[in-house]
């Protein structure tokens, strides 16, 4: 792996073993990590949530690692940036529109997103292209259900996600504009993508509101594609009929992106990757080991 130093092996980093253990107990008989978290506000607990069959039984990644090595450009190229730049990021009040091919378009405020569908945790896998990766609870409904409720079009056939953009509050975005990417950050999957089971909205992790640096107060996790196709803090949702132009597609890594052990690149090795928190390398599984619920969307094209 080319990744040259791993910054989130530093040991005062790493939730004691003991700590994590009795977490990970306290998670496994349904205690939120809210409840035991006191230098939290309580406010940020979301609930009640329930657990989901298609949630992994993997190890987590500690709190601490999945919420201080992110990935959110507009706040820093650096991976330690965003939890410490995003600490101001405002997310009250938040809107999201949905538009386009829908025949109800509607902007929902974050509270009336919250209300939309019982809240469920979702143990997910996620790569990213770079060679990490996570084990997180996160927490939200399917994307279906938003989806669902503006109606789309009979024309409707791709789904284009914007994430909000403001130089004032995000001045570490200019690392990456210098670097040629462009803001607002764009994502997109083809409509059968996003009305797919797995293809979660999600409003929280580890028992609460998302942090900033993770993407608040409303993210996509799509477990089984590259991590970029993740998109974070959400401002606007478009059912559209041509493949919508995105961030990382425009940057060479393609359209759909589906996790692929054979894809070979010169910067990163698409074979093998780290979780977050461990010592060795670990193989990448075609469609990030989702390739049972998701295969049947690419055949017999692979697209
Ligand atoms: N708006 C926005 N969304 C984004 C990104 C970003 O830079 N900006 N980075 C993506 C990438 S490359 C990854 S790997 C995941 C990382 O999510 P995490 O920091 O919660 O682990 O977010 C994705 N969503
Ligand atoms: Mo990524």
């Amino acid at each position: 792996m080319l990744i040259k130093r791993a910054p989130w092996v530093k040991s005062s980093a790493i939730t004691p073993k003991n700590v994590y253990l009795s977490r990970r107990r306290l998670l496994v008989a349904g205690v939120s990590l809210a409840a035991i978290d006191r230098d939290k506000p309580l406010s940020r607990k979301l609930g009640p949530v329930r657990k989901s069959p298609l949630s992994t039984n993997e190890r987590l990644t500690p709190y601490e690692l999945a919420t201080t090595y992110n990935a959110f450009m507009e706040f820093g190229l650096g991976k330690e940036e965003p939890a410490k730049l995003a600490r101001d990021f405002r997310t009250v009040p938040w809107t999201i529109r949905v538009e386009g091919e829908v025949h109800k378009p509607r902007t929902y405020d974050l509270d009336a997103v919250l209300k939309m569908a019982p809240l469920e945790e979702r143990i997910y896998r996620v790569r990213c292209a770079e060679g990490w990766s996570v084990v997180v609870p996160w927490i939200g409904f399917p994307l279906s259900v938003l989806i669902q409720k503006s109606q789309p079009t009979s024309r409707a056939a791709f789904v284009a996600f914007q994430s909000f953009f403001d130089p004032a509050q995000m001045p570490a975005a200019q690392a990456a504009q210098k670097a040629g990417i462009q803001f607002p950050y764009l994502e997109g999957l083809r409509l059968d993508e996003a009305m797919h089971p797995l293809t979660l909205l999600s409003v929280g992790m580890y028992g609460e509101m998302l942090p900033n640096q993770n993407g608040a107060p409303i993210r996509l996790v799509v477990p089984w594609k590259q991590g970029f196709k993740s998109i974070k803090s959400i401002v606007k949702v478009r059912l559209v009929e041509k493949q919508p132009a995105t961030t990382f597609d425009s940057l060479g890594f393609g359209f759909y992106a589906n996790v692929d052990p054979a894809v070979k690149r010169t910067d990163w090795n698409q074979g093998r990757e780290r979780r977050l928190g461990e010592s060795e390398d670990r193989d990448t599984l075609p469609f990030n080991g989702y390739g049972n619920q998701v295969a049947r969307l690419y055949a017999p094209t692979g697209r």
